[in-house]
C-alpha cells in the first residue's frame, strides 16, 4: 500500500468522527465528503461536511500540498459566497494548505437569509454566513492538517476580498487565536448598510424624477478625472486623492455632456448621489468617490434611459429586512429606504460588521494588513479609513496599532482592483508572510506596472506626493501627511454608524 493509499484509508475509516485536536478546545461533529486527487498538480482536495450544531451544515474545503510548506491559509467569502473552493486549490498550487468554506449555505443570492418556515430572518445563517463559518473551517481544518501531515501549521493566514475582507476584520476581532496574520481586501465593513446603499442612485434619481443616462455619468468622470489628474503633480491618469476634489459640477451646466444638454437638474441630482445616503439627522453611509466608475450602481442605460434595479440591495432588503419576498423598488421612497438602512443596522449589523474592539488581536500580535481601491465601485473606501480611525480611538491612538494594523488605499483601482493605477494586491500574500515570519514592517511598499513606472505606497494616514524627477521613478515621491486633512473630514461625514 502506498502512502497516499495508506493516508486515503486512514481518512476514510473516520469518515464520520469527533474531530479531536490538541490546537483547540473546540470539536465540531464532522463527515468527509470526498476526497479528490490531482497527481498532475500534486494535491488533494478534500471536501467535508462540519456540523456546528444548530441544524446547520459548514461545507469545509482543504487543499493538500503534496510538498508542504508549513503555512495554513484560510480564506474568506465574496458577495453572497462564504468561499470558493478555487481559494482552497489556490493555496495548495502554492505548496500551502488552502481551505475555504461555503458559509453554511450553497444560495447564490440572499435567499438564505429568510428562513422559511418562519417568514423571519434566519439567525443561525445569518451568524454562518457572517462570520461563524470562518472559524468553524478554521477549526475542523486545522484538526484535519494534523492528523493529515503530523504535524500542525508553523504560520496560519486568513486572506479575502469584499465580503472576505468583511471576514477578515471579523476574524480580527474575534478568532485572532486562530492567525498569525490577515489581509482584507477591500473590506465590506457594515455590509448591512453599504449594500443598501448601493441603490441610492436608483431611489434619488427614481424620488427626482430624474433619470441621467449611464454615458452622462461617464462623461462627467472623464471630465473630472481629467480636470484633478495633474493636480497631484503627475499627468498620469490616475487621481491620487478622489478624496480632495476642486471640480465644480455646476460649470457643466449649459454644455453639451454626451451629446445631451446638461441642466442644473443634472447636476444637482449627480451631487446628491455622490454625498452618500443622507437623512435627517446626517449622512447615513458614504457615497463613492467622484473618479469611480457608477456603472453597477447607476444601472440607466439606453436612449431613453432605463433604470434597473440592483440586485444585491433588494435582494437583502427582502430576504432579511423586510423579509418580504414579493417587495419591488417601485414603492420605494427616499424616506422608506432610509428607514430600512437604519432597520438594516439594527437587526443584522451585529452579523455583518465587526467591531473595533481589537484588544485581542493585539494582545495575539496578530497582524492586520488591509488594501483598498481608491475607485473601489462596490465598497466605497471610505468606510476603510472610518474603521481604522474607530479603532485607533478605541484602542488609545494610532500608536497602540501601528504595529499591526496597515492600511493601504491605492489609487485608480475597482472594487476587483483594476483600472489605471498600479495595483499591490498582485503581490498577495508575500508582504504579509514578510511581516509576520520575517519581522520586515510593511511601512512602505514599492509598486511597478508598465506604462507607469515604479511608484512607493505608504499606510494610512501617509500619502504618496510627488516631489520631482522622473515620474516613473520610486525615487521621485515621498512619504507625506499632506492629505490627512481630507481623509478625515471625508470619514467624518457619517455620523450615527458605530
Ligand atoms: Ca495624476
Amino acid at each position: 500500500m502506498n502512502l497516499y493509499m495508506k493516508r486515503l484509508t486512514i481518512i476514510l475509516s473516520v469518515a464520520v468522527a469527533i474531530a479531536l485536536s490538541s490546537c483547540s478546545k473546540e470539536t465540531f461533529e464532522s463527515k468527509v465528503i470526498s476526497i479528490e486527487r490531482v497527481d498532475s498538480l500534486k494535491y488533494t482536495l478534500v471536501t467535508s461536511e462540519v456540523y456546528p450544531g444548530r441544524n446547520d451544515t459548514i461545507k469545509v474545503w482543504i487543499g493538500l500540498p503534496d510538498e508542504w510548506d508549513g503555512r495554513f491559509v484560510g480564506t474568506g467569502g465574496a458577495g453572497f459566497y462564504g468561499g470558493r473552493v478555487s481559494n482552497a486549490v489556490k493555496y495548495a498550487l502554492k505548496g500551502m494548505v488552502g481551505v475555504a468554506c461555503n458559509g453554511g449555505h450553497d444560495a447564490t443570492d440572499w435567499t438564505f437569509l429568510l428562513n422559511k418556515k418562519t417568514g423571519k430572518l434566519d439567525k443561525v445563517m445569518a451568524e454562518d454566513f457572517g462570520y461563524y463559518g470562518v472559524h468553524v473551517m478554521t477549526v475542523y481544518a486545522k484538526q484535519y492538517v494534523k492528523e493529515h501531515y503530523g504535524r500542525e501549521p508553523h504560520h496560519s493566514y486568513f486572506i479575502g476580498n469584499s465580503s472576505g475582507g468583511r471576514h477578515g476584520l471579523h476574524v480580527a476581532e474575534k478568532y485572532s487565536d486562530d492567525y498569525d496574520g490577515i489581509f482584507s481586501g477591500c473590506p465590506a465593513w457594515h455590509n448591512e448598510v453599504y449594500v443598501l446603499s448601493r441603490s441610492w442612485a436608483q431611489v434619488v434619481m427614481k424620488e427626482e424624477n430624474h433619470l441621467i443616462p449611464k454615458a452622462v455619468f461617464d462623461a462627467v468622470r472623464d471630465t473630472l478625472t481629467a480636470y484633478e489628474d495633474g493636480r497631484d503633480g503627475v499627468v498620469d491618469g490616475i487621481v491620487n486623492n478622489p478624496f480632495d476634489i476642486e471640480f465644480d459640477i455646476n460649470t457643466l451646466v449649459g454644455t453639451k455632456v454626451a451629446g445631451r444638454d446638461f441642466t442644473q437638474k443634472d447636476a444637482d441630482v449627480i451631487n446628491r448621489i455622490w454625498d452618500g445616503c443622507d437623512y435627517a439627522n446626517g449622512k447615513i453611509w458614504y457615497g463613492f468617490t467622484k473618479t469611480t466608475d457608477l456603472h453597477r450602481m447607476v444601472k440607466s442605460e439606453g436612449n431613453p434611459p432605463v433604470g434597473r434595479i440592483e440586485p444585491t440591495a433588494l435582494g437583502l432588503l427582502r430576504y432579511a429586512i423586510e423579509c418580504n419576498p414579493e417587495l419591488s423598488l417601485d414603492s420605494m421612497t427616499v424616506n422608506r429606504y432610509i428607514d430600512d438602512i437604519i432597520l438594516s443596522y439594527n437587526k443584522i449589523g451585529k452579523y455583518f460588521s465587526s467591531t473595533v474592539n481589537l484588544r485581542r488581536m493585539l494582545k495575539n500580535d496578530t497582524k492586520l494588513l488591509i488594501m483598498h481601491g481608491l475607485d473601489d465601485d462596490m465598497v466605497p473606501p471610505t468606510g476603510s479609513i472610518r474603521f481604522y480611525e474607530d479603532v485607533a480611538k478605541a484602542m488609545g491612538g494610532y500608536d497602540k496599532i501601528e504595529n499591526n494594523i496597515k492600511l493601504y488605499f491605492l489609487p485608480g483601482l475597482n472594487h476587483s482592483f483594476k483600472g489605471p493605477g498600479i495595483n499591490l494586491r498582485t503581490l498577495d500574500l508575500s508582504p504579509l508572510i514578510d511581516w509576520v515570519e520575517n519581522g520586515i514592517v510593511p511601512d512602505e511598499i514599492i509598486g511597478k506596472k508598465a506604462g507607469v513606472g515604479e511608484r512607493p505606497f505608504y499606510p494610512y494616514p501617509y500619502y504618496t506626493e510627488y516631489v520631482g524627477g522622473p515620474v516613473d521613478k520610486a525615487s521621485s515621491y515621498s512619504r507625506s501627511l499632506s492629505q490627512k486633512d481630507a481623509y478625515l473630514r471625508e470619514a467624518s461625514k457619517v455620523t450615527w454608524c458605530k
